[in-house]
């Protein structure tokens, strides 16, 4: 499927360029099942002629090899306003690497730099290219890690509730794969107290309990008002998320390890979730992505889009069933330190293409990020 650009099919391909950057945390993190310190976020550039689009993903610092050495000989020479097509071929091209993982996180960003690219070639915003359902997006606040204490977390979650006005947030539990069940509850209750009545409360236990245990702090959380329990136990037992779903009040949320479009569908056949989630930069860019909503518009589904704010911003302004985007403390500090053009979420809302730029508004701050320079 490595068409190269037939004569009078419009512009090319004419380079595929990937780099990593490694940005320390600005406070040791850690969910249920994982602790970290840094953050790397891997970065494409596709160039036709002197138009360049962006992508990114985060992710391994080998996924910037993998596309060098892998996926720009697939994608140089296409032609560059057919991104479906681009994508399909570099899903046939890596079948016997194994899709998912950092494979699918390559796939990602060079998809999500070819619809940039695409946007910008024909001038227009992603949102004028993609099409839109609404004009707001709404995000809700993504942070509260297992290893604050109570003052950072009361101090960030007021700072998204009150300072910014977003009125969704979510917050760690799950803490040391479900062995520390009492702090959990306490840090839901002081989570409640801090936010108060009226902003919506989210937790996410990273696969981290069993399906018992999560069945009965479902009540616990359905008490504070907890509307989001966001992988309550391993996403791999689909029948497990299926049996909380249905014993529990609270609305069961998962799908940020998907890397296919069949995966969706397994999840969505299993009555495993309430809200799908799609993290467009690993499941195959913005093509599946936009595929994944649609898979859960049939299934009478929202979906909600996992992280990397900026890189779901027009997708989400797409799709009639979003729920919302995931504002992750980490990425939207990235974000918004390395890309010009990067987004506000005061009120609980961004608004993706409202500045009439080309794309999706990005420009990665090179110069900036250097020192962070890893790949
Ligand atoms: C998550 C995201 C990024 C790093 C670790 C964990 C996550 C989430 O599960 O949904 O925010
Ligand atoms: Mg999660």
């Amino acid at each position: 499927m490595t068409t190269p650009a037939a004569p009078g099919a419009g512009p090319s391909v004419d380079g595929v360029e990937a780099a990593v950057y490694t940005l320390a945390t600005d406070a040791p993190e850690a969910d249920g099942t994982l602790e970290w310190d840094r953050t790397t976020l891997v970065v494409v550039h596709v160039r036709s002629g002197t138009t360049t689009g962006l992508g990114y993903a985060y992710g391994a610092p080998e996924t910037a090899a993998y596309v060098r050495g892998h996926l720009a000989p697939v994608v140089t020479g296409r032609r560059a306003l057919d991104v479906p097509g681009a994508n399909e071929a570099m899903t046939r091209a890596v079948r016997n690497d194994g899709r998912p993982g950092l494979v699918a996180g390559a796939i990602s960003a060079v998809d999500i730099a070819l619809w940039d690219l695409k946007a910008r070639l024909l001038g227009v915003p992603l949102t004028g290219l993609l099409g839109q359902a609404r004009t707001d997006v709404p995000v809700y606040g993504s942070g509260g890690f297992t290893t604050y204490d109570d003052l950072r977390q009361d101090r960030q979650l007021r700072h998204w509730a009150e300072e910014r006005g977003i009125p969704r947030v979510k917050i760690k539990i799950g803490e040391s794969w479900g062995g520390a069940e009492h702090r959990d509850r306490e840090r839901i209750a002081k989570a409640r107290a801090s936010i108060g009545d009226t902003t919506e409360l989210y937790v996410d236990a990273n696969g981290g309990y069993t399906v018992k245990q999560a069945v009965r702090l479902a009540r616990f959380l359905d008490d504070h008002g907890v509307t989001w329990f966001e992988e309550p136990v391993s996403s791999d037992d689909l029948d497990g998320l299926a049996r909380v779903r249905s014993a529990s009040a609270v609305d069961v949320a998962a799908g940020e390890y998907g890397y296919t479009l069949a995966y969706f569908g397994h999840m969505l056949r299993a009555g495993a979730v309430d809200c799908l989630q799609a993290d467009a930069t690993r499941c195959g860019g913005l093509t599946v992505w936009l595929r994944a909503a649609a898979l859960a518009e049939a299934f009478g589904t929202q979906i909600s889009g996992h992280c990397a704010p900026h890189a779901h911003a027009a997708v989400a302004a797409a799709v009639p069933n979003l729920r919302h985007l995931e504002w992750f403390h980490d990425h939207a500090r990235i974000e918004s330190l390395w890309f010009d053009g990067a987004l506000d979420p005061e009120g609980g809302h961004i608004t993706p293409g409202a500045d009439g730029a080309p794309g999706h508004g990005l420009t990665f701050k090179a110069t900036d990020a250097e020192p962070h320079r890893a790949g």
